[in-house]
């Protein structure tokens, strides 16, 4: 069982969850009208990836035998100017994720609610290695410069990314 302030935080931040895959699939199909096919389909990945943090959300509220609340899903932007721009705000919107994580754990530990402090490490494991993954990317589109052959290699390389449904969720939603 969760408090009613837990449950309704974990609700929010599956709120959260679902802009990320909103605003990411909004810049994959920017990236794919500036001929960036390959960042096109890392968005759209990512898109993907974004709706499995939201499944993990609903299945560890589902059970708790609460119940998950929907809100509005705020609009994404549609234009995101230079492909440079697009990963430096990819990057500052998960550094924000990452914060309200880290909030998120905080209102665990006040409800001492050990069960969710515990499941959201696996949100923490992933922050890591989303804002490592999407730095890497802005460097390697820093060192090349954002026309030219240089980032055609790294859209050959982005369009390589492929979406893996992690295993044990798919039988949780199964
Ligand atoms: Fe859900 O990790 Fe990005 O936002």
């Amino acid at each position: 069982m969760i408090t009613d302030k837990m449950t309704q935080a974990l609700n929010k931040q599956m709120n959260a969850e679902l802009y990320s895959a909103y605003l990411y699939l909004a810049m994959a199909s920017w990236a794919s009208t500036q001929g960036l096919r390959g960042a096109s389909n890392w968005f759209f990945v990512q898109s993907r990836e974004e709706m499995t943090h939201v499944w993990r959300f609903y299945n560890y509220v589902s059970s708790q035998g609460s119940q998950v609340i929907l809100d509005t899903v705020a609009k994404p932007p549609a234009d995101f100017e230079t492909i440079a721009k697009a990963f430096a705000e990819t990057l500052v919107h998960e550094q924000a994720v990452t914060a309200i994580i880290n909030a998120l754990i905080g209102i665990a530990h006040e409800e001492n609610d050990n069960a969710t402090a515990i499941f959201l490490q696996w949100y923490v494991n992933e922050q890591v290695e989303e804002e490592e993954s999407v730095g890497e990317i802005i460097d390697q589109i820093n060192l090349a410069g954002p026309v030219g052959g240089g980032m055609l290699l790294i859209d050959r390389e982005l369009g390589t990314r492929v979406f893996k449904m992690p295993v044990g969720l798919v039988a949780a939603v199964a």
